[in-house]
């Protein structure tokens, strides 16, 4: 399975370029539906696009489900997203082999545009799926490209009038548990194939616009420029600086300037911030400080998200006292839990500690763990 994915949307420099909705991911999706038909699984896809595998029918009771994402964020690496959802197929191929007749259905689920890595906005199928984005906000987002959602999803054959909250699909989801490359080096310096999350830190990400004059980039006297690359500049290094003093973590991973010409003074430059940090006050306060000279609008807000304690310590006693951790990445596991779902999520180790980026990695043998401890992982969940 794994060689079907790690082929689809890597580019020549080895990352990954998995929009929501593009090529690449239309592919990735028609790969799950023919994992879900190849071992007989009862295929759904929700109002959203999310996509479920169901073994055993989830209107007879909830059941417990496994799964991750399939899109990327840009030049992104080969396991974030798609080691979750090859791991569940995997999980109930060793379930099915070791005999295992589940008491309560299984699921696969493969949650849409879980990056926002093209609209803005993170765990879009799942935040839909539980009713916290408002479906008309979702339709009008606009991509580089100025398609909006709408637009995008209509060219996939999909009816955007159809986006909302999906009450139905949710009762089906008994449990949930969701199977991530680790992306940070806790499990590297303890050196340890698996680790059990105990928390997810709030997060966030701003769009912040800094207004200025287009002008001749030779002709206008310095006192006459109003150029938004200075304040912008500025926000920047205060985004680092006031991190370090308040203990959290500060990125501005993408900026548009416009109109875009080498030889004239911007206009205008827009850049999106993302903050995240054990404290939230810590993160909201940087936020005010770094956009004092912008206009600043929040493109997503993340509260601190603690998986259920009890739940986490069973996992982790179950699966030989694997270590628990926190971690700064969203996940669809994140956005389930806030929901009321009762939530796990497993960690396999990533050598070089990196993410978002193809340098990230994971080693065959944990791979393989992590199947083993997912499959460990639902049986407890179903209580088998
Ligand atoms: O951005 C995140 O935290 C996650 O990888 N989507
Ligand atoms: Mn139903
Ligand atoms: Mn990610
Ligand atoms: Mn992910």
């Amino acid at each position: 399975m794994w060689v079907a994915v790690a082929d689809v949307g890597r580019d020549a420099r080895g990352g990954y370029l998995r929009d929501a909705w593009s090529a690449a991911d239309l592919e990735l999706r028609e790969w799950f539906r023919q994992e879900a038909g190849r071992r007989g699984l009862d295929l759904r896809e929700d109002r959203n696009g999310n996509l479920w595998a169901w073994w055993g029918d989830p209107e007879a009771r909830p059941g417990v489900v496994t799964g991750s994402h399939l899109d990327s964020v840009r030049q992104g690496g080969a396991y974030d997203g798609p080691l979750g959802v090859v791991s569940a197929f995997a999980a109930i191929d060793l379930l099915r082999e070791q005999g295992v007749r589940p008491g309560v259905p299984l699921g696969v689920a493969c949650f849409t545009d879980e990056e926002g890595a093209r609209f803005g906005v993170p765990c879009m199928g799942s935040r839909l799926l539980t009713g916290v984005v408002e479906p008309d906000r979702a339709r009008g987002l606009t991509d580089d490209d100025g398609d909006t959602m709408a637009d995008v999803l209509r060219r996939a054959g999909r009816d955007p009038a159809a986006l909302g909250a999906d009450p139905e699909t949710r009762r089906h989801i008994g449990a949930f548990v969701e199977l991530h490359v680790e992306q940070g080096r806790a499990l590297v310096d303890m050196d340890a194939p698996i680790g059990v999350a105990t928390s997810i830190w709030p997060h966030g990400r701003w769009r912040l616009d800094f207004a200025g004059r287009a002008d001749h980039a030779g002709t206008t006297r310095l006192a006459d420029r109003d150029d938004p690359m200075i304040p912008f500049a500025e926000a920047v290094l205060s985004a680092r600086t006031a991190a370090e003093r308040r203990g959290v973590v500060a990125t501005v991973g993408k900026v548009r300037v416009s109109p875009g010409s080498a030889n004239a003074i911007p206009g205008h430059v827009t850049a999106w911030l993302d903050v995240r940090g054990e404290d939230e006050h810590a993160v909201r306060d940087l936020v005010a400080e770094v956009g004092a000279g912008a206009r600043v609008g929040c493109e997503s807000w993340s509260p601190r998200v603690e998986f259920d304690p009890a739940l986490a310590a069973r996992l982790a006693a179950a699966l030989g006292g694997a270590p628990l951790i926190g971690t700064g990445a969203g996940h669809d596991a994140g956005i389930l839990a806030a929901a009321g779902v009762p939530t796990a999520m497993v960690f396999v180790r990533n050598p070089t500690g990196i993410s978002h980026s193809p340098e990230e990695h994971a080693e065959p043998a944990d791979c393989h763990a992590g199947v083993a401890a997912l499959a460990d992982a639902i049986k407890e969940l179903a209580d088998e």
